[in-house]
């Protein structure tokens, strides 16, 4: 039984790929105004992001779990004149400079959030934008990875995109509260079940080079810089060859049948080997 157990974990250690990147990505913990669920941590001091729900009248169920994260925007008539309330996060690992990453998130707003101050009720109610940017070190906002259309949605809206960082090496993600054109603003976001992956590989099986538009190429979905790519036929001829595959293989002038490709990621020191298909 103990033997079994072993196995049974290193099965699922190799196979659960590589670990997580983002850590309480749900944004779970008690819900209280002014304090960011565990792994978040405010850069600018001036205003510090709300556990969601239940404070300054936002209520909301959470998309995801029980809690979510609630940033503002404001307007003041003093200097500095506008907050942007920000959060960061530490990466497990590094993201790596033109690699896909799938990006998602999900987005709201509350309409009617707001405070009182001195008997005055103040609105903190337009929509705004979420801005993420990746920064090498923490709090440096270096490179813009996504911005939000503006959230006026006063449901959950789940939004997933595929970027590729220009940068290497980031390894903190800043979200930061946006006003739409710069415009300072009493506004709120509400952000919940994000996540930040590898794009996963996605290796077809059979591809059809017939020249109809459709599936003509050998397609690798998700494929990451510096991948090579061989191609050897059934006879053990090579088909074909890359250091640096571009998605671009039509198949030659290899007829019909089964090819074996060896796929190597010279970044990641990773191979994937299988069996595809020509159909003509
Ligand atoms: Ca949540
Ligand atoms: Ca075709």
């Amino acid at each position: 039984m103990k033997n079994l157990v072993l196995l049974l974990f290193a099965y699922m250690f190799q196979h659960s790929g590589w670990a997580q990147l983002v850590n309480n990505k749900s944004f779970e913990g008690a819900n209280r105004p002014n304090r960011p669920p565990a792994f978040w941590y405010p850069c600018s001091s001036e205003s510090t992001p709300d556990t969601q729900p239940f404070s300054y009248g936002v209520t909301l169920p959470a998309d995801d779990g029980k809690t979510y994260m609630g940033i503002v925007t404001r307007s003041l008539p003093v200097e500095p004149f506008e907050v942007r309330e920000d959060m960061e996060t530490r990466l497990n690992l590094p993201m790596i400079a033109g690699f896909p990453y799938v990006i998602s998130v999900s987005l709201a707003h509350a309409d009617d959030m707001g405070y009182d101050d001195n008997s005055t009720f103040v609105w903190v109610n337009r929509p705004i934008k979420l801005t993420i940017y990746g920064g090498t070190e923490s709090c440096l906002m270096e490179e813009l990875l996504w911005e939000s259309p503006l959230i006026d949605n006063t449901d959950w809206i789940h939004f997933e995109e595929v970027i590729r960082p220009e940068m290497d090496n980031l390894r903190y993600l800043v979200f930061v509260a946006t006003p739409e054109g710069n415009r300072a603003t009493n506004g709120n976001i509400l952000i919940d079940n994000f996540d930040l992956i590898e794009e996963p590989l996605i290796i077809p099986t059979a591809f059809t080079p017939n020249g109809d538009g459709f599936n003509d190429q050998f397609f690798i979905k998700g494929i990451k810089p510096s991948s090579s790519l061989k191609v050897v036929s059934r006879d053990g001829d090579m088909a074909f060859e890359t250091e640096d595959y571009q998605n671009d293989w039509a198949g030659g002038n290899w007829p019909s049948g089964v090819y074996f490709y060896t796929l190597t990621n010279s970044i990641k020191d990773k191979t994937w080997k299988g069996e595809v298909s020509i159909i003509r």
